[in-house]
């Protein structure tokens, strides 16, 4: 019986060392929030910073919550000074390279909320990947003085 408690302890580094190094091989969300928006507003735009440390590209795909009917990748872009938003099919974040969801610039359109979202709320986004799993982030509503989207 000791032999047999010893042999399970020795096997526990091993067990607890497995995971955290694939943990590190995979899509890492930073820095996720929700621009506040007056209550007339229906659509809501996310931003993020997606990183990929893998050696692969990674697609994203799609997203969803369960606050809002529907969410597309949108681009901003000024044309003849008016600020256009253009649908993006899918994001590709490029090996060891990360991509960035920001004002202006790409952005997740959040449509159909629930109810009225204030700065300080948190609402769970779930990203879905061309070949990685899906992976869930809050992000965080936050106000932000005159910015272009
Ligand atoms: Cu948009």
């Amino acid at each position: 019986m000791k032999k047999l408690v010893i042999l399970l302890l020795s096997l526990v580094p091993a067990l607890l060392l497995t995971p955290h190094l694939l943990a590190e091989e995979t899509v890492v969300i930073e820095k996720a929030w929700i621009r506040e928006a007056p209550p007339p507003v229906e659509v809501l735009a996310a931003y993020m910073v997606i990183k990929n440390p893998t050696d692969k590209d990674i697609i994203l795909t799609d997203a969803e919550s369960s606050r809002f009917k529907h969410i597309m990748f949108h681009q901003s872009m000024l044309e003849n000074g008016i600020v256009k938003m253009r649908h993006v099919e899918n994001i590709v974040i490029p090996a060891h390279s990360s991509f960035e969801f920001k004002p202006g610039s790409f952005h997740l359109m959040l449509m159909g909320k629930d109810k009225i979202l204030q700065a300080g709320d948190k609402v769970q986004l779930r990203l879905f990947f061309e070949n990685n799993e899906p992976v869930e982030v809050l992000a965080v509503v936050k106000k932000i003085e005159a910015e272009e989207e």
